[in-house]
This record gives C-alpha cells, sequence and structure tokens, in this order.
C-alpha cells in the first residue's frame, strides 16, 4: 500500500513531466522545422545558395547567368550589326551621293515659237531648272499659270513682280525679245501649268517630280 501510494505519488507527477515536456518538444520542434524552412527559403532567395540536393540545379542557374550574358554578348554582337550598319550607311552615302550625280541639277530647254511652247509638257526633277527660250520672233512673258493673276505655283503672283521675291517666283515678270530666254528652277513638285503672259493663248506645263 504504501508503496503504490508512494510510486503512484511519484508516478503521476513524472508523467506530467513528461507529458508537458513532449509537448514543449513537440512546440519547438515545429518552430525550429518551420525556422529552418524559412531560413533555407530566404537563403535560396536572396543568396542563392544551393540547398542540400540542389546544388546541380543551382549551378545549372549559375550556368544559365553566363548563358545570360552570352546573350549580352549577343546584343553586343549589334555593334558588328552597327558596323554593318555604318556600312549600309556608307554606302547609302555613297547610293545618295550616285543619286545626287544622277539626279544633279540639270537645266531642261523648252522652245516658244509660232507654234507654242516645246516640249510640253516637260519632265523635270525637284531643283531642275527650265530654261525658256524665244524662238517665236515676237516677245513672250512666260509666266505660272493663272492669267492673269500667275499664282498657280507656290508663293507666285505678278504682283510680286519688281520685288525682292522676283527671282524666287515663276514668273518672267516682263516681256523678253525673240532670242531671250528665261529660265526658272523648281523646287516645288507637281504639274505647273504656265503661259505667255503676252498671248495667254499659249501655254504649257513643267512635270516636276
Ligand atoms: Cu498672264
Amino acid at each position: 500500500m504504501k508503496t503504490i501510494q508512494k510510486s503512484g505519488g511519484f508516478m503521476l507527477p513524472l508523467i506530467i513531466v513528461i507529458i508537458v515536456a513532449g509537448i514543449i518538444g513537440v512546440f519547438v520542434y515545429m518552430q525550429k522545422s518551420s525556422g529552418v524552412d524559412d531560413d533555407a527559403m530566404m537563403e535560396e532567395n536572396s543568396m542563392k545558395v544551393p540547398a542540400p540536393g540542389f546544388e546541380g540545379v543551382d549551378e545549372m542557374i549559375v550556368n544559365d547567368d553566363p548563358m545570360m550574358e552570352d546573350d549580352v554578348i549577343i546584343e553586343g554582337d549589334p555593334m558588328e550589326k552597327d558596323d554593318a550598319m555604318m556600312d549600309g550607311g556608307d554606302s547609302m552615302m555613297e547610293d545618295g551621293d550616285a543619286m545626287m550625280e544622277d539626279e544633279s541639277p540639270k537645266t531642261v530647254t523648252v522652245t516658244y515659237t509660232q507654234n507654242g511652247f516645246s516640249p510640253s509638257p516637260v519632265n523635270v526633277r525637284v531643283g531642275d531648272t527650265v530654261r525658256f527660250v524665244n524662238d517665236s520672233g515676237r516677245s513672250f512673258w512666260p509666266a505660272s499659270a493663272f492669267h492673269p493673276t500667275h499664282t498657280a505655283y507656290p508663293g507666285s503672283n505678278i504682283t510680286k513682280c519688281g520685288t525682292g521675291e522676283e527671282s524666287r517666283i515663276f514668273d518672267a515678270c516682263k516681256a523678253l525679245a525673240s532670242g531671250e530666254s528665261y529660265s526658272f528652277a523648281f523646287t516645288e513638285i507637281g504639274t505647273w501649268n504656265y503661259h505667255d503672259h503676252m498671248n495667254a493663248s499659249r501655254f504649257g506645263s513643267v512635270v516636276v517630280k
């Protein structure tokens, strides 16, 4: 009886202590395990330290970064492309020079006779000059359409004759004797009709491209 009571009196607190210790142990274990997981994840995310068993994966990831650097290097290749573009630019400049040589301003002659202006229409490029030669035996006054205001060509107006703008308008601004000529450089793309202001029934056109 005494032994049972003593042992029972001793065993009960011991069991309680074991249970409490077990509960504390489980709690500590859970806390530790969760904390370790968090630390490991943080390390993986921030430091990219390989987790046990994942060294190979991380090495592959580490290898992926050089691949990206390779991509950057490949993007560095566009420097070669830039060179190529510069080469292309040079060739374009050469083409431009060639085009400028081909399209260097020319002077095209239109002859005015008793039959009128010829050739008409006359085709020129921007910057070309048309030289109207009077071979009609009488005076002429080539000027932009329309008679009598001469305003069809941009900026032109018979009222600008005798002003500082006279040289920039498509208008001879005066009668020119047979044998004389009037030249005008066309800077505007379009089809520009003109006429002889002395005889408005005579007209023609210049096509500027
Ligand atoms: Cu006129």
